[in-house]
């Protein structure tokens, strides 16, 4: 996409350009240009979050596109993947930087058989961000990792993550097996990735979905607050 980077010094573009050419930056996979991007654009006085969804989800959707429609193959969305992170790790800290007082916490991780993790990191960091103490399980859990980690930190709420349509069906897995050990109940289930919707939440047996990070914090702070209303009455 981008040609002629050598010649750019990204600190002389303004506040568009920057994050047109972080949009070629991430598309080409360069870390160390979207790392720079970041900070130009925080000294720039731009919130965090903003940086994150319009600058690097904004570019991470064209990769996402190129990639369904042929144009980019695995190892370059890997690259770009890897730039994205570069950036989030900038942001993570700042994010979670809110002083929100703790609303809850949560334990989450994407099923098995699925090694997608940028949602699911943006997840982690917006709860953090907005108060939740968050339990990241990683990438390709099995049922019994799940279980585990709720035994050990008791969360408030499960969170799974799945971007394929052959791991989604998983997800019914987990919830499955809560129902079985009589432990539904316990928790307040959240899931999300791009292949899934509604319905499927529901069918599924989950809480609710979705579709992105903003409303995962927004749902999480109403279900949260429903159960501990729940509990002071009871
Ligand atoms: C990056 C990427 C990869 C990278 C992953 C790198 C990484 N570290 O994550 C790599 C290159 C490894 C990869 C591999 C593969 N991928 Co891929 N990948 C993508 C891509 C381009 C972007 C995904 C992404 O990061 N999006 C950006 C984030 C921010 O969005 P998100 O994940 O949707 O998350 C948001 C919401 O969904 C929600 N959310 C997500 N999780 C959760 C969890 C909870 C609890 C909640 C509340 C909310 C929530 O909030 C998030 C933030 O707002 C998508 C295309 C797409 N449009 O999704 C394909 C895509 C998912 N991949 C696809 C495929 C086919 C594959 C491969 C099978 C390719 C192959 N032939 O090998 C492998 C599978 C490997 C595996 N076993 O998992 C297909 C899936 C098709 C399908 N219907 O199943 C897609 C849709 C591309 C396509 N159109 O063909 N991929």
């Amino acid at each position: 996409m981008a040609e002629d980077d050598d010649d750019i010094i990204l600190a002389d573009l303004d506040d568009d350009e920057l994050v047109q050419q972080m949009f070629d930056d991430l598309y080409d996979g360069l870390r160390e240009e979207i790392e720079e991007s970041v900070q130009i654009l925080l000294a720039r006085g731009w919130a965090p979050y903003k940086i994150l969804t319009e600058a690097l989800v904004g570019g991470m959707t064209i990769v996402g596109a190129d990639f369904r429609d042929g144009i980019l193959f695995v190892p370059e969305v890997l690259l770009a993947a890897n730039a994205m992170k570069g950036g989030m790790q900038i942001l993570k800290p700042l994010l979670a930087e809110t002083g929100a007082p703790r609303m809850g916490s949560m334990v989450i991780g994407t099923v098995k058989g699925d090694i997608h993790d940028i949602g699911k990191n943006l997840v982690s960091m917006m709860m953090e961000g907005a108060g939740f103490e968050v339990v990241d399980l990683g990438i390709n859990n099995p049922v019994e990792n799940y279980l585990e980690a709720l035994d050990e930190h008791k969360p408030d709420i499960l969170g799974m993550s799945a971007l394929l349509t052959t791991t989604m069906p998983y997800m019914k897995v987990v919830i499955d097996t809560l129902i079985e050990q009589g432990r539904r109940d316990d928790y307040i289930v959240l899931v999300g990735g791009a292949p899934l919707n509604e319905e499927f939440g529901k069918a599924i047996g989950a809480d609710a979905y979705c579709r992105d990070a903003a409303v995962a914090v927004e749902t999480a702070k109403a279900y949260v607050a429903r159960k501990h209303n729940a509990m002071a009455a009871g």
